[in-house]
């Protein structure tokens, strides 16, 4: 193993964060910091290749930087920054939309999703999306990164455009006196089981920022009524909960709050239905709620005090910065080399 075990992982401040981020995304970033050397970005530049107000851009970047560091995430630790600070990201994008092959970036389901009926008219920036995804990753030799199944597409295309420029520039990358590739082959990190949370009104579809019904949605920072309140009126069926896992089959909403339960207090499908099952939603239901607000509830009043120091966050966000360019510079700097680039 020549690559330094590094995780990398980010969120983009596109919405208020919910559930579905908390579950799928920070809260497992948490136990890596103890194993690796960890980078978490709050991807702001991912952000804008769909038009975000620029003073909602800033709340939402303090407000998931806030909720890295309320969720367990130590800055002394975890390298935490937002991505524009670092401008390498740009600059190694750029050199990865000259490596990454049109029909690779054509293949990719997300920017079809994303995009929908409209691809004439979304953004540049949503189609290389990937590829800024990409130099992410490998401007800090990542070796691992914590994604879930959305993701993963991505993650082969970072995974194809490593290869080609080891394979592109060898006799560069050789002469600058490396034995073996330059840049990792990144690998998905599985840190427990990757829970998706899907919409409280349509269990197929999933939590999302830019939903926009409120109701479908628990945010990090809903209050303890409100987030009750949500519970409540989530769409359910008329039958009890089932007593073991595979009686959720094709009761998708069913499956969805009992996975939400199970999620929250790190128990099995099989253990929450081996109290719950044969009960009813009035059962169910509050129990949820009491268990949501108790696993919340302490994070969100956290992340509120870090939101309203601005100063503190400045100063973690921009010492964050100044330790991921160290490690991005030099990266950089040889990149620069290997292509050609005159100094
Ligand atoms: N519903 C979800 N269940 C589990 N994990 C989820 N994530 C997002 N939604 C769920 C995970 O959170 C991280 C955030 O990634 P992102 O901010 O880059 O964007 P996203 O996946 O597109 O998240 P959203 O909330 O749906 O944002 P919008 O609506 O702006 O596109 C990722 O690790 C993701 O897997």
């Amino acid at each position: 193993m020549t690559f330094t075990p590094r995780v990398f992982s980010g969120i983009k401040p596109s919405g208020d964060l919910h559930l579905g981020n908390y579950l799928g995304a920070i809260r497992r970033f948490v136990p890596l910091q103890d194993t690796h050397e960890t980078l978490y970005c709050v991807v702001d530049m991912h952000a804008i290749t769909v038009w975000q107000a620029p003073e909602d851009l800033k709340r939402w970047t303090y407000e998931i930087a806030a909720a890295y560091i309320a969720s367990g995430l130590d800055p002394g630790k975890s390298i935490i920054f937002n991505q524009s600070q670092v401008m390498e990201h740009a600059e190694l994008s750029w050199i990865f939309n000259c490596v990454a092959r049109m029909g690779w970036m054509e293949r990719m389901t997300q920017f079809k999703d994303k995009a929908g009926e409209n691809s004439e008219n979304v953004s540049l920036g949503l189609f290389a999306y990937p590829s800024l995804m990409a130099a992410d990753i490998l401007l800090y030799k990542a070796t691992g990164v914590p994604v879930g199944d959305d993701q993963k597409q991505h993650l082969e295309l970072t995974r194809d455009i490593a290869k080609k420029f080891n394979h592109d520039f060898r006799k560069q990358i050789k002469d600058l006196g490396f034995e073996e590739e330059f840049f990792p082959i990144t690998e998905t990190l599985a840190t427990g089981p990757a829970m998706r949370v899907k919409s409280l009104k349509d269990g197929t579809r999933k939590m999302s920022k830019s939903d926009a019904s409120d109701t479908s949605t628990i945010y990090m920072m809903d209050d303890a009524g409100t987030i009750a309140r949500k519970i409540k009126r989530a769409t359910s069926d008329a039958a009890p909960l089932p007593e073991t896992a595979q009686g959720l089959a094709g009761r998708a909403e069913a499956e969805n709050l009992v996975g939400i339960f199970a999620a929250l207090s790190n128990r099995s499908l099989d253990d929450v239905l081996g109290e719950f099952g044969g009960r009813g939603w009035g059962a169910f239901k509050p129990a949820l709620a009491d268990l949501a607000v108790a696993v919340l509830a302490p994070i969100a009043g956290e992340m509120a005090r870090l939101v309203g120091d601005r100063s503190e966050m400045d100063t973690i966000l921009r010492d964050g910065a100044d330790r991921a360019r160290a490690i991005a510079q030099p990266t950089m700097d040889q990149v620069r080399r290997i292509v050609g680039f005159i100094r």
